[in-house]
């Protein structure tokens, strides 16, 4: 079986299917396409078509189904073969990733996003369009309240949603990576979330 994933290798959002995929070691079922956002490709109609949102990654299966959403192609990647890893097997758990998953994506991935379309050159006028330096700069500051937020979480448990590594840590771990490519920077006194990133920046599937 092979599944299509589109991406732009590198990218925040695209890491986070890619950290999905080696988590459940299913690179050989995968074929990568490249979409080349910096040159707009993923507004063209071609891509729209897989993904309205004009956003990278998308996952297509073998049958043409098209599933867009790192959550939901997370999902689909860890239930695929019945041994969940990343999503939660009991209702208390998926709930608690599903939770903590949308903090770390609202409060760290796409917050510091909302700063760098918006209070920095971003991808480019041609791409970004409208900007609103404002709202960037509020976004900015809501980023950094979430690395103390979850740096507050770490102090109580190894992981973003428990005592396991989760879907919600993949999306913290992209949201500090934006972070640092938007230069926005974790605050000196957040020890527990740093310690936590050293951890999970040596698992084989971010490590790679
Ligand atoms: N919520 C979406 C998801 O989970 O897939 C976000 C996807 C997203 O914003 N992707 C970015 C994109 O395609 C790529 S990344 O830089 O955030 O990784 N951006 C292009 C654009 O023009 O918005």
């Amino acid at each position: 079986m092979t599944m299509k994933v589109y991406e732009h290798e590198g990218f925040p959002n695209p890491a986070r299917v890619r950290i999905a995929i080696a988590e459940k070691a299913v690179e050989d079922q995968i074929e990568f396409v490249a979409v080349d956002v910096m040159a707009g490709d993923h507004k063209k109609a071609d891509f729209l078509k897989l993904n309205p949102s004009g956003t990278v990654p998308v996952l297509e299966l073998e049958d043409g189904t098209t599933i867009a959403e790192c959550t939901a192609i997370t999902e689909y990647l860890d239930t695929l073969s019945g041994d969940i890893s990343l999503t939660g097997r009991t209702p208390k758990e998926r709930a608690t990733i599903h939770m903590m998953q949308r903090r770390a994506e609202a409060d760290l991935l796409d917050a510091v996003g909302a700063y760098f379309h918006n209070a920095t050159p971003g991808l480019g006028a041609e791409i970004e369009g409208y900007q609103c330096s404002d709202w960037g700069y509020h976004q900015k500051s809501r980023a950094i309240k979430g690395m103390h937020y979850f740096n507050d979480v770490l102090s109580r448990q190894n992981y973003v949603a428990g005592d396991q590594f989760s879907m919600a840590d993949i999306t913290a771990f992209a949201g500090l990576a934006f972070a640092d490519f938007a230069k926005v920077d974790v605050p000196a006194e957040c020890t527990n979330l740093k310690a936590w990133r050293e951890r999970v920046s040596q698992r084989p599937s971010i490590a790679a």
